[in-house]
């Protein structure tokens, strides 16, 4: 059973006094690696944490700290207890690298069994995992857990739309595990194959995760596919997937802090925000063997959502990632975060599955352009009818943005697509730069 109540609510105090204990074996265990024994070299680094805010008198460790320390720095145990290594999607510079020994790939399986086991799914499930399998966390992540709940689990991977949908209707499958935008993709080949997933399939569940996405996309696979969608939340520097995820009340991510310390900062400054404010979410692994990381900077923007969960776990719960502080974009002086225009644009019915966004330089203004698909209906409509929509569209983002772009309605299943994380943003400013 992976319902494992004791833990999951687990009273707060009790939560804090693990939490401690499992920190302090932690940093004992990273100072093992090259890199944290020489930071913890410093004697105000060495001592015992007595309290969990103490925490933050440690400095953060950076996404470049791991690619300057490639391949071994980080690593705490013999290379020979290590069975495992995967690798965080990056595109430019040395690959961040994560390894785990035998003990670490057990507990990753455990958690994701948690998660799924959390939102309902049992021993009855077919399970179909569309996520990438090999150096990326999503495939392997979630196959060793769904094992473990002792679930059929297809390691079908990502791509090849046909023949997925040909396992779904075949194999009965009812939890899929897939990357929203593939989510979103895959329904035009239900529309070619005149599959319906509400009549012709048995799927009530599906993960979703990897890449922003807003509630409104959210939403939209529920209502495609008739089907129950949870927001699944992590890294590949923490383990992968099952970092934090959503419950049954689908009302913010539950962080499995028995296993993760989570911290919000302010991403200029550094310090620690109160809880409810939105920040760069810092990680600090508790159990991790090969690779324990301390006050590790995500990246990511999101805040505690304040108050208790009805479902009665008592892990803190996060709100969706609303973007990385990385990926704001600012036009003629203001900040947009991409999330915004998707969530905009997502909450116009006429307005179908995909989207794109370019950023221009001319005469010296930025020029903020976004290339949207519209959905079947409006498609084989009026000319007066399109040009309603794109009215709609751009006053819509107007008033979210607080700049006008300029709307270029497209045909459905025109954008490029990509096999593995979209890539939705091109910002021409000075020279390409690609994210979301
Ligand atoms: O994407 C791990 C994962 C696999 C999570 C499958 C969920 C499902 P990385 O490739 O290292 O690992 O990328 C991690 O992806 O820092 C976020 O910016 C983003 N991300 C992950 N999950 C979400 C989510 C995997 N639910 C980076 N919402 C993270 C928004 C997400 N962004």
């Amino acid at each position: 059973m992976y319902w494992e109540k004791d833990v999951e609510t687990m009273d707060r105090a009790d939560l804090a006094g693990l939490q401690l204990q499992r920190l302090n074996a932690s940093l004992t265990q990273a100072k093992r690696s090259a890199f944290y024994g020489k930071r913890f070299s410093s004697t105000s680094y060495n001592d015992e944490i007595l309290e969990l805010r103490d925490l933050s008198r440690i400095p953060f460790t950076t996404k470049d700290d791991l690619r300057n320390a490639f391949p071994y720095g980080f690593l705490s145990v013999d290379l020979q207890e290590v069975i495992r290594l995967h690798s965080s999607s990056g595109t430019t510079g040395n690959p961040t690298v994560v390894f785990h020994t035998a003990s670490d790939i057990d507990r990753w399986g455990n958690l994701i069994a948690r998660c799924m086991y959390t939102t309902g799914v049992r021993k009855h499930d077919v399970f179909q995992n569309m996520m990438g399998y090999g150096l990326f966390t999503g495939g392997l992540g979630f196959h060793y857990g769904a094992e473990k709940l002792g679930v059929m689990t297809i390691p079908i991977g990502p791509g090849n739309s046909k023949r997925q949908i040909w396992f779904l209707k075949q194999l009965k499958a009812t939890v899929i595990h897939i990357l929203p935008s593939y989510a979103l993709r895959l329904y035009s080949f239900f529309e070619e194959l005149e599959v319906d997933p509400k009549r012709d399939l048995h799927l009530r569940i599906a993960f979703i995760g990897a890449e922003p996405h807003s509630e409104e996309i959210r939403k939209k696979i529920e209502l495609l596919y008739g089907i129950k969608v949870y927001n699944s939340y992590g890294l590949s520097e923490m383990c992968g997937p099952g970092v934090a995820f959503e419950c049954e009340c689908q009302d913010g991510l539950h962080v499995w802090e028995d296993h993760f310390y989570p911290e919000i900062i302010d991403p200029d400054t550094g310090e620690v925000l109160p809880d409810g404010e939105r920040g760069e979410l810092v990680l600090t692994t508790l159990s991790r063997e090969a690779m324990p990381l301390v006050r590790y900077r995500t990246r990511d923007l999101t805040r505690f959502l304040p108050g208790k969960c009805p479902c009665g776990r008592t892990h803190r719960r996060i709100d969706r990632i609303t973007g990385r502080s990385d990926d704001m974009l600012i036009i003629n002086g203001v900040n947009i975060f991409p999330i915004q225009i998707e969530k905009t644009l997502m909450a116009i019915p006429e307005i179908g599955r995909n989207y794109l966004i370019e950023i221009h330089k001319e005469s010296f203004m930025d020029k903020l352009s976004v290339k949207v698909e519209i959905n079947e209906e409006v498609f084989q409509g009026t000319l007066a009818e399109l040009e309603k929509l794109q009215g709609k569209a751009v006053a819509a983002l107007r008033t979210e943005l607080g700049v006008t772009p300029s709307v270029k309605l497209v045909e459905p299943s025109s954008l490029p697509v990509s096999e593995g994380k979209a890539q939705r943003v091109y910002d021409y400013r000075d020279g390409e730069k690609g994210s979301l």
